[in-house]
C-alpha cells in the first residue's frame, strides 16, 4: 500500500460486536464498487461462534462469527482494519486488545463516551506502535471505490449521490461524522469527488487529528487538494496551521472550523460533541479560521461560502492541468431487501404458511378470535379451549363439559396398556420425557385408543343409511373387519367399563339428541350376543356421542360434520387425553428410580 494509504480496494476489516445493518451497509458498497471480495472478513461476537448470513450483491455469503479477537485475528491474517462497535463500557479495552495485535494496523472506534484517560492510553500505545486508531465518537470513514467503515455516508442512495463509488481527487476530513456526509454532499456537487473522507471524532482528545490525516493525505498522489471541516473547542486545528506554516503540506488546504455563532451567546456553549466548547479566545472558531488563513488555507467568510471556495480551488487545479477530472463510471444497481420492497409497496410475495386458529400478532394472543384475557375473564376450561383452537368456535357449555369429561376419563388406565407399557419401558431404558411420551402416543392407533373416528365413521354410515345392528355387524364381518368401537381386553357384558356409563349418562342429561349412542348400545346388545367382551368401548362411546354432539348442537353444518369425520379430529381427544398419564407414568418411574427394563425369559415361548 502506497505510503499515506489507510485503505484500499482489497482492505478486509473484522467487525466487533455483531451489527446487521453496518455490515450490510458495508458489503452492499463494497458491491456498488465492484470489489472482488467483501470488505468484513469476520466478525467478533464474543461468547458465539458460527456463520453470520449476509447478502454480497445479489448472493447471500456466510462471515465467519468468532468469540475472541485473538482467534479472529489468527482466522484472518490479512484483515488489517478493526471496527469496533462496542459500547463506550468495553470499547476501551477491546480496542486495545485490536491494537495488541500484530495483524491490525487501523482501530475505528464508533462508541460515544469512552473515557478520556482510556483514549490517552489507546492513542500512545498506537503512536509508539505505528497504529492508526479513528475516532471515539465517530462514524468512521471512507475511501471512495474501495473500502467504507460501518455507516460512513448513510444510504445507498446518499453514497450514489455522492459518487463515492468510484475514486474522486478530494481528501477530506471532519471532526463531525454527521457533518461529513454533508460534506460529500458538497464535494460531489463542485468537484471530481471524494477520494478519502475520515471523521475524527467529536472528543477532546481524537486517536488522530485532523493534521494527521491532511499530512497523510498529502502523500498520497492520488489527493490533489485538501478540505477540512473543523469546529471550535480544543486546539487540534493549530496542529494543522503549524503543519501549513512548516511547509509540509504542498496541496491546497480549503478550510472552515464552525461554531462562529458560539460568540451570540452569553455564556460557555457546549455543541453537540464533548470537544465542541466554547472554551477561551484561541479555541474559538472566528480565532482558529483566522490562524488557518493567515497559515495559507483557503478560508471562506461563512459556512455558505464553504462551497464556492472549494469549487474555485478545484476549478483552477483543473485550469492547471494538475487535475483531470475522473470519468464517470455507472454503478450497479444494488438489489432492494424484500422487507423494504415489500413495505414501500414495490412487489409483493406470496406466503409459505395459512393459518386460521390463533394469532400472536397483537398486543395478546387470541384463539380463533377471542383474546387471552377474555378466555381467563369468562372462566374458560380446556373444554373451550379445544373447541375455539379445534373447531374454530365457542361450544355451549355442555359440548365442552363434554369434552372435558372425555379428557378426564381417557387420562390414564393403568400401567399395563400398551401406551403406558411403552412409556414406562422408555422412561427406564433412561430416556427423556418427550421421548417417553412419544413411544406411548405411537401405541395409539386402530387397536389401542385410536378406534374413535373410525367408530364415529362407521357408526354414522350405518345409522344414515339406516342398518339394522344385525346388517351393520355382519356387512362388516363379510368384509373382514372388526367393528370400531366394540370389544376390550378386560370389560366384559358383566364387568361393563364404568367410563362407558359416565358418559352415556352425562350426554342422556344434557344432549337434545343421542341417536347415535343409542344405535351404538343396540349394536353391542347384538355384538355381546356373539361374544361376552364384544362390548361398547370408552372409543366407541366417544365416537357415537360426538356424532349426537356435533348433529344435536346446531353449531354445525352437515357438511363440517362429514369434514370432521372425514379428517378424524376425535382420535386427538384420546391422544391428548392419555398424554397427562403417560407423563405420569414418566415421572413415576424417574421417581422410583427403577432400572432397564428386561422381559423376562419365561414370558417368551422360544420356538421354531
Ligand atoms: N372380535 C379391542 O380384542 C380388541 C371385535 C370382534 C367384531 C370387533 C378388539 C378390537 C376394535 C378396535 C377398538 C379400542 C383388540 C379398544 C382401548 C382403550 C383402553 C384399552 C385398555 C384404554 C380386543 C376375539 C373374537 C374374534 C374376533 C372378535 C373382537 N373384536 N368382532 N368386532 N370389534 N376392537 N379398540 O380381546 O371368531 O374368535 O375369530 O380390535 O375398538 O383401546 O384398557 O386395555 O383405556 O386404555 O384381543 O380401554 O375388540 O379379542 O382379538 O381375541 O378376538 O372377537 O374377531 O372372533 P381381543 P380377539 P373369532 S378400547
Amino acid at each position: 500500500m502506497a505510503t499515506g494509504q489507510l485503505f484500499s480496494r482489497t482492505t478486509q476489516a473484522l467487525f466487533y460486536n455483531y451489527k446487521q445493518l453496518p455490515i450490510q451497509r458495508m458489503l452492499d458498497f463494497d458491491f456498488l464498487c465492484g470489489r472482488e471480495t467483501p470488505s468484513v472478513a469476520g466478525i467478533i461476537n464474543p461468547g458465539a461462534e458460527g456463520f453470520q448470513k449476509l447478502f454480497f450483491g445479489q448472493e447471500e455469503i456466510a462471515i465467519p462469527v468468532h468469540s475472541t479477537i485473538e482467534a479472529a485475528c489468527t482466522a484472518h491474517p490479512t484483515a488489517d482494519v478493526f471496527i469496533n462497535f462496542a459500547s463506550f463500557r468495553s470499547a476501551a479495552a477491546s480496542s486495545m486488545a485490536a491494537l495488541k495485535q500484530p495483524t491490525i494496523r487501523v482501530v475505528a472506534i464508533i462508541a460515544e463516551g469512552v473515557p478520556e484517560s482510556d483514549t490517552k492510553q489507546l492513542i500512545a500505545y498506537a503512536r509508539s506502535n505505528n497504529k492508526v486508531v479513528i475516532g471515539p465518537a465517530t462514524v468512521g470513514g471512507i475511501q471512495a471505490g474501495a473500502f467504507k467503515i460501518g455507516d460512513t455516508a448513510g444510504t445507498i442512495d446518499n453514497i450514489v449521490q455522492c459518487k463515492l463509488y468510484r475514486p474522486g481527487s478530494v481528501g477530506f476530513v471532519s471532526k463531525s461524522g454527521g457533518m461529513s456526509n454533508e460534506m460529500y454532499n458538497t464535494i460531489a456537487r463542485v468537484t471530481d469527488g471524494i477520494y478519502e473522507g475520515i471523521a475524527i471524532g467529536g472528543d477532546v482528545f481524537p486517536g488522530s487529528t485532523l493534521s494527521d490525516h491532511i499530512l497523510r493525505f498529502n502523500n498520497i498522489p492520488q489527493v490533489k487538494m485538501m478540505v477540512v471541516l473543523g469546529e471550535l473547542g480544543g486546539r487540534d486545528e493549530y496542529s494543522l496551521v503549524e503543519a501549513l506554516k512548516q511547509g509540509k503540506v504542498n496541496k491546497p488546504v480549503v478550510a472552515w472550523v464552525s461554531g462562529t455563532c458560539a460568540r451570540l451567546f452569553k455564556s460557555e456553549v457546549q455543541f453537540g460533541h464533548a470537544g465542541a466548547k466554547s472554551g477561551g479566545e484561541m479555541e474559538s472558531a472566528q480565532a482558529k479560521n483566522q490562524a488557518l488563513r493567515d497559515a495559507g488555507a483557503v478560508v471562506p467568510t461563512s459556512y455558505e461560502a464553504f462551497e464556492a471556495v472549494i469549487k474555485e480551488t478545484f476549478d483552477k487545479l483543473v485550469e492547471q492541468g494538475k487535475i483531470t477530472p475522473v470519468k464517470e463510471v455507472m454503478p450497479p444497481q444494488i438489489p432492494e431487501d424484500l422487507n423494504n420492497a415489500i413495505k414501500s409497496g414495490k412487489v409483493r410475495a406470496p406466503t409459505h404458511i395459512i393459518s386460521t386458529i390463533s394469532d400472536d400478532r397483537g398486543e395478546e394472543p387470541c384463539y380463533a378470535g377471542v383474546p387471552m384475557s377474555s378466555i381467563v375473564e369468562r372462566g374458560y376450561g380446556v373444554g373451550d379451549v379445544i373447541s375455539l383452537l379445534w373447531f374454530k368456535r365457542s361450544l355451549p357449555r355442555y359440548c365442552t363439559h363434554f369434552i372435558e369429561i372425555c379428557i378426564m376419563l381417557c387420562a390414564d388406565h393403568g400401567p399395563c396398556v400398551s401406551g403406558a407399557h411403552n412409556t414406562i419401558v422408555t422412561a427406564r431404558a433412561g430416556k427423556d420425557l418427550v421421548s417417553s411420551l412419544v413411544s406411548g402416543l405411537l401405541t395409539i392407533g386402530p387397536r389401542f385408543g385410536g378406534a374413535i373416528d373410525d367408530a364415529a365413521r362407521y357408526f354414522k354410515d350405518a345409522y344414515d343409511r339406516g342398518l339394522t345392528p344385525y346388517e351393520f355387524v355382519e356387512g362388516m364381518k363379510k368384509k373382514g373387519i372388526r367393528v370400531p368401537g366394540i370389544g376390550h381386553r378386560i370389560k366384559r357384558g358383566d364387568n361393563r367399563d364404568k367410563r362407558v356409563e359416565l358418559l352415556q349418562r352425562f350426554a342422556r342429561t344434557h344432549f337434545p339428541s343421542v341417536k347415535y349412542m343409542e344405535y351404538a348400545v343396540q349394536v353391542e346388545t347384538y355384538t355381546l350376543s356373539k361374544a361376552n367382551n364384544l362390548v361398547l368401548n370408552v372409543d366407541g362411546a366417544i365416537g357415537s356421542l360426538f356424532l349426537d354432539l356435533l348433529a344435536g348442537s346446531g353449531m354445525f353444518s352437515k357438511q363440517e360434520i362429514d369434514e370432521i369425520v372425514e379428517i378424524g379430529y376425535l382420535n386427538g381427544l384420546f391422544v391428548l387425553a392419555r398424554s397427562i398419564g403417560f407423563i405420569g407414568h414418566t415421572f413415576d418411574q424417574k421417581r422410583l428410580k427403577q432400572p432397564l427394563y428386561r422381559h423376562p425369559w419365561e414370558d417368551v415361548l422360544y420356538t421354531k
